[in-house]
């Protein structure tokens, strides 16, 4: 354990360096966020162990994965907290533009970095900007898993093949990882270097993709992710098992946008969830999901770097796919239409509505959604290409780990077993609207996304 409380079972090196003469920097990619984070207390630790001023490091892109002004708007509105946050910490902040991968290497060299802290992250584009940094700079980089509990490479060594695999392997480790943070210290050796400042309007108005509109459901930012989290504690976690399998209901926390982004740490809110006085069998169903299903994702996107193809889909999956890819459809809808809820099913326009409007879909309905692309393709190629550009494209939380296994369960059974055999899906779960009206009042939502977003 290190002065900072950051327990080393934490913490990798990627690369051992040169020791540079300048700060210590924190290169903050997924954990954008000040408070419980562990990426940040041990870069903290490095300086002090150092006597070295420490900065932290952004690098804003301009094209993300499909990101658009929705997503930029909360990443930056986000990142101008964290600015402001570190500034009576005597940490400083650094704002980059351009290519991560090959700007925050030079600009490390450049500023003479003693050592590089990073946080974790599985998806590809991250081991591609972080192997940069690695070939092009010569200090020491560490890597830091910020956004599980258990650190994803502890969990587990391999893909788990499903919920009931990892469960126990994270129920084995949790009472070492699920610990309280230490807090950061104000920073005995105050930086020098300027603070960037975030100037929200300039940034947005150069972002690449202007066509999807910030949510206005959503407060971005530490502060707001914290009044969602102790709201959702205080008034809806003791319904949670009853309610949040309802989309007519406010029933899930809602905060998955911040848990995207890193505004709020998963950690931070698996202790207060505990902590709180809400029924046991509501605080076990929450975590099964925040701990064992989020935690899954990672582990399926780090151990499988095809998680967004069909090649990700589990041998039975594919085999079925394979034996009922001409099975004839009785729709067929191109991305557009889908794009435009132009399908005959009431429902799943409502779907679509709703992900558009809000910035985020109900997660049974998710499934629905999801599940209805596989079924109105020609595909499942074209289903996983149609379903993770929506995704992405209208979901505050999208380009997440939790996406991808997300919709890779939903259309090649990634975490779920094979089911009796049915056209088009083969042995791949189905489900149907009445389905949904078994589980909820499907009139009544649809009601409702059309009165909220204005449609017929
Ligand atoms: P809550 O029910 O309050 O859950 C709290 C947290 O637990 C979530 O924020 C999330 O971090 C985690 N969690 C809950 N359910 C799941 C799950 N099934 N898998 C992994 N983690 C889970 N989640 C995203 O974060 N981003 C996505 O882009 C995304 N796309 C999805 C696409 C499909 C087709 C499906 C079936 C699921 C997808 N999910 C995604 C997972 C899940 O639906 C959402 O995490 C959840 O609905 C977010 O809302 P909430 O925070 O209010 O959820
Ligand atoms: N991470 C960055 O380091 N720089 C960015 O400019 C950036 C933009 C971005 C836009 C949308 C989005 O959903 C995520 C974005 N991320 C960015 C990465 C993000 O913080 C997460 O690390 C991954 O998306 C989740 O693993």
């Amino acid at each position: 354990m290190t002065e900072q409380g950051v327990d080393s079972m934490r913490v990798r090196l990627l690369a051992a360096g040169t020791l540079g003469t300048g700060p210590v920097y924190y290169w903050m990619s997924r954990d954008q966020r000040v408070a419980d984070n562990w990426a940040l207390l041990y870069a903290q630790h490095l300086a002090l162990e150092l006597k070295r001023d420490l900065r932290v490091v952004f690098c804003l892109t301009s094209d993300f994965l499909g990101a658009n002004l929705r997503h930029f708007g909360f990443l930056t509105r986000g990142l101008k907290e964290v600015a402001h946050t570190l500034k009576p910490l005597d940490i400083g902040f650094d704002l980059l533009f351009g290519d991560p991968g090959y700007e925050v290497a030079r600009f490390l060299t450049k500023e003479n970095c003693s050592s590089v802290v990073t946080d974790f992250d599985p998806l590809r584009i991250k081991h591609q900007w972080k192997n940069q940094l690695l070939d092009q700079a010569s200090m020491s980089v560490y890597e830091v898993d910020s956004h599980n509990i258990i650190p994803c490479w502890q969990t587990s060594n391999k893909q788990e093949y499903a919920a009931y695999t990892i469960r126990p392997k994270i129920k084995s480790k949790l009472a070492d990882f699920l610990t309280d943070f230490p807090t950061l210290v104000v920073h005995p050796f105050p930086s020098a270097g300027p603070i960037s400042n975030v100037e929200v309007k300039t940034i947005l108005n150069r972002v690449r993709d202007q066509s999807v509109a910030e949510s206005s459901f959503f407060v971005p930012g530490e502060a707001g992710a914290w009044q969602a989290m102790t709201d959702f504690i205080q008034n809806r976690l003791a319904g949670y098992p009853d309610r949040r399998n309802d989309p007519c209901l406010n029933g899930q926390s809602g905060l998955s946008p911040y848990l995207h982004f890193g505004q709020l740490s998963a950690q931070r809110l698996a202790l207060e969830v505990e902590r709180s006085q809400a029924p046991q069998g509501a605080k076990q169903d929450f975590l099964e999901e925040l701990i064992v299903r989020r935690e899954l994702a990672d582990n399926f996107c780090y151990y499988n770097q095809r998680y967004d193809t069909v090649e990700a889909f589990p041998d039975w999956a594919r085999k079925s796919h394979a034996d009922h890819r001409r099975d004839k459809r009785e729709y067929l809808y191109s991305r557009d239409q889908f794009e435009q809820a132009e399908t005959a099913d009431r429902l799943w326009n409502a779907c679509q509505q709703d992900l558009a409007y809000k910035g985020k879909l109900h997660g049974y309905l998710r499934m629905y959604w999801a599940k209805k692309i596989l079924e109105w393709t020609s595909c499942p190629e074209e289903a996983m290409s149609v379903s993770i550009y929506l995704n992405d494209k209208y979901s505050l939380d999208g380009r997440d780990p939790n996406g991808y296994s997300g919709i890779a369960w939903s259309i090649g059974g990634v975490h779920d077993r094979a089911w009796p055999s049915r056209l088009v899906f083969g042995k791949v779960r189905y489900m149907n609207q009445n389905g949904c009206r078994r589980k909820f009042d499907v009139d009544r939502y649809i009601s409702e996304v059309n009165r909220t977003t204005g449609t017929n």
